[in-house]
C-alpha cells in the first residue's frame, strides 16, 4: 500500500515538492509503524489549490444529480470497504473496530444523504410586490473549501464537511489531522475510484504550518475547521480579514444531568460510553456528570464498578472495550489534568494512572477516571481534557444543576435523565448547548441532523443534517420583470 502514502493533486498521487516525509505509529503498539507520509510545504498548497479552481470550472457546472450519482457510489464503495478501513482506522488511531465501523457508517449515511440532497438544493419563489415580475432564489456553488479535520473521527468529520460541499459544487483541498494520514489517504482512494473527476478532491498531507498558508490563500473562499478553540480562533481571524466564509466547530465540556427521579442504570450505561467511549475523545464526549444529593452516592458506586471492568487493549482485538490514548503529548495533558484535579482537592475516585499490564505496556493507555468532589470553579469542570476523565458534580435542585451545566465556556452537548417530561422540557430550552439528548449520553449525533455548538463550541453553523447545504452556496436573488417597462420598486407601488 505503500504507493497511497503520497499526496493526490490533480488526480495524481504525487510526494511532497519538499521531498519531506512524517512517521505515523499505532499508539496500542508503538512498534508498529504504519508509514511514512509527505510533510507539504506551501508549493504542494498551491497546486493543490490550483486544481481545485480549474476543476471548479467544470465540476460546479455539471447538473447536481449527476454529482449526486458520483456520491452515491462513494457510499456503496465505502460500504464495501468498511471493514477493511475500519481495521486501518483502528491501528491509526486507537478507537475499538466496532467504533470505528460506526466512523465509517457515519461517512456512507452523509454520502447518501448528500447524494439525495442533490434532487432537492431548493431555493424560494415569492411573490414580487409588482406586477408582472418574478422572484426567486437559486443556490451558486461557493469555489475552493479548504477541509481541516481532527484525529478522532478520521472519516465521519473530514465526510461531513466534503460531501455536502461536492454535492453543492464546490471542490475541496483536503488537510486532514496529520496523526490520521493513512485513514484519509483510504478514503481519497475511495473517491479516485468511485470516479470522483481529477482536482475535485486533493489531499494535502502534513504538520505544521501548512494548514495556515491553505487557510491564508487567497483562492481558498471557504474553510470548514474542528478542532481545538485555541487554533479555530486563530482560523475565525483570519478568515474574518479575508472574507472568507468560515465554520468552526471546537472544543466541548459536556454535561449529562442527573436528577433524582431519573433510570439510574440507564444513566450508568450512557454516562460510560459518554466519558470513555473513543476514549473521551470526542468534543461531544460526556467530561461532567451533573448528579443530584439524594442519588450521588447510589450512582458514583455504580459507575465507578462499571469503569473499573472496562477491557482496555489494542481495538483490532474482539473484546477491547477502550483503546489507547492518541500519542505522548495527548496522554501527557491527560496525566497534567489529573495532577490539577488533585491538587484543587477533588477526591479520585476510580483511576488516574496509565494502565499496564499485558498487551498495555506498548502503547498508550490511561485508565478511566472518576473525580468527585468536583467544584463548578476548578479546571477539571471547566477545561476540555479530551481522554477518559468525568469530574462529578453534585447538585441539590433542577436550578442548580441548569446554572453549573452552562457555567462554562464552551456549549456543544449536554444531557439529562429525568423521567419528569416537564424537567425534560425545560432543560431542552435552559442548556446552553448546540445539542441535548434527553434519557440519553451527549454522544450519538445522526448524519441528517445538525451538529454543531454554541458559545466557545463554534461560531453560529451547523455540520450535517439540512443546514450545511446552507453554508456551502451562495444565495443569489433573481428578479425577472416580464412587464416590458421599468418598474421602481418602493416608487411606482406606492400612493403618495
Ligand atoms: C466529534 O466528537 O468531533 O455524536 C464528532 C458523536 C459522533 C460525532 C462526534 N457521531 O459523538
Amino acid at each position: 500500500m505503500s504507493d497511497l502514502f503520497k499526496n493526490y493533486i490533480d488526480g495524481l498521487w504525487q510526494h511532497a515538492a519538499g521531498g519531506e516525509t512524517f512517521t505515523d505509529i499505532n499508539p496500542a503498539i508503538n512498534s508498529d509503524e504504519i508509514g511514512k507520509f509527505p510533510n507539504s510545504g506551501v508549493e504542494d498548497v498551491d497546486d493543490a489549490v490550483r486544481a481545485a479552481r480549474k476543476a471548479f470550472q467544470t465540476w460546479s457546472r455539471r447538473p447536481a444529480p449527476e454529482r449526486g450519482d458520483i456520491l452515491k457510489r462513494i457510499g456503496d464503495l465505502l460500504t464495501e470497504r468498511k471493514s477493511e478501513i475500519a481495521f486501518q482506522m483502528t491501528r491509526e488511531m486507537g478507537k475499538p473496530f466496532f467504533e470505528t465501523k460506526g466512523d465509517v457508517q457515519e461517512a456512507i449515511d452523509t454520502a447518501y444523504y448528500a447524494a439525495s440532497e442533490t434532487r432537492r438544493l431548493f431555493g424560494h419563489t415569492v411573490p414580487s410586490e409588482l406586477p408582472s415580475k418574478f422572484n426567486m432564489t437559486i443556490r451558486r456553488p461557493i469555489g475552493v473549501c479548504a477541509i481541516i479535520s481532527a484525529f478522532n473521527f478520521p472519516v465521519a468529520v473530514p465526510t461531513w464537511k466534503m460531501f455536502p460541499a461536492l454535492a453543492c459544487g464546490n471542490t475541496v483541498v483536503f488537510k486532514p489531522s496529520s496523526s490520521v494520514p493513512y485513514s484519509a489517504a483510504l478514503l481519497v482512494k475511495v473517491f479516485e475510484d468511485a470516479g470522483l473527476p481529477a482536482g475535485v478532491v486533493n489531499l494535502v498531507q502534513g504538520r505544521g504550518s501548512m494548514g495556515q498558508s491553505l487557510v491564508e490563500h487567497p483562492d481558498v473562499n471557504v474553510v470548514s475547521f474542528t478542532g481545538s478553540t485555541e487554533v479555530g480562533s486563530k482560523i475565525g481571524e483570519v478568515c474574518g480579514r479575508m472574507h472568507k466564509r468560515v465554520s468552526l466547530e471546537m472544543g466541548g465540556k459536556n454535561p449529562v444531568i442527573v436528577m433524582a427521579d431519573g433510570d439510574l442504570e440507564l444513566a450508568v450505561e450512557g454516562i460510560i460510553w459518554g466519558a470513555f467511549g473513543t476514549t473521551g475523545q470526542r468534543c461531544t464526549a460526556t467530561s461532567r456528570l451533573i448528579v443530584h444529593e439524594d442519588v450521588h452516592d447510589e450512582l458514583v458506586g455504580m459507575l465507578v464498578t462499571t469503569a473499573g471492568k472496562l477491557k482496555l487493549g489494542y481495538g483490532n482485538e474482539d473484546d477491547t472495550q477502550v483503546g489507547p490514548v492518541l500519542n505522548k503529548s495527548a496522554f501527557d495533558t491527560i496525566d497534567k489534568y489529573v495532577q490539577i484535579g488533585k491538587q484543587e482537592g477533588a477526591k479520585l475516585a476510580t483511576g488516574g494512572n496509565r494502565a499496564s499490564g499485558p498487551g498495555l505496556d506498548d502503547g498508550f493507555f490511561f485508565e478511566p477516571t472518576i473525580f468527585t468532589d468536583v467544584t463548578p470553579d476548578m479546571r477539571i469542570a471547566k477545561e476540555e481534557i479530551f481522554g477518559p476523565v468525568l469530574s462529578v458534580l453534585k447538585i441539590s435542585s433542577y436550578e442548580e444543576a441548569i446554572e453549573v451545566a452552562n457555567n462554562i465556556d464552551y456549549g456543544l452537548s449536554s444531557s439529562i435523565y429525568t423521567n419528569d417530561v416537564a424537567t425534560a422540557f425545560r432543560a431542552m430550552h435552559d442548556i446552553e448547548a448546540g445539542i441535548t439528548y434527553v434519557n440519553g449520553p451527549t454522544i450519538g449525533a445522526e448524519a441528517h441532523m445538525p451538529f454543531g455548538g454554541m458559545k466557545a463550541t463554534g461560531n453560529g453553523h451547523r455540520e450535517g443534517g439540512w443546514e450545511v447545504f446552507d453554508f456551502y452556496t451562495e444565495t443569489k436573488t433573481i428578479y425577472i420583470d416580464y412587464s416590458g417597462k421599468l418598474q421602481k420598486a418602493q416608487i411606482d407601488n406606492v400612493a403618495d
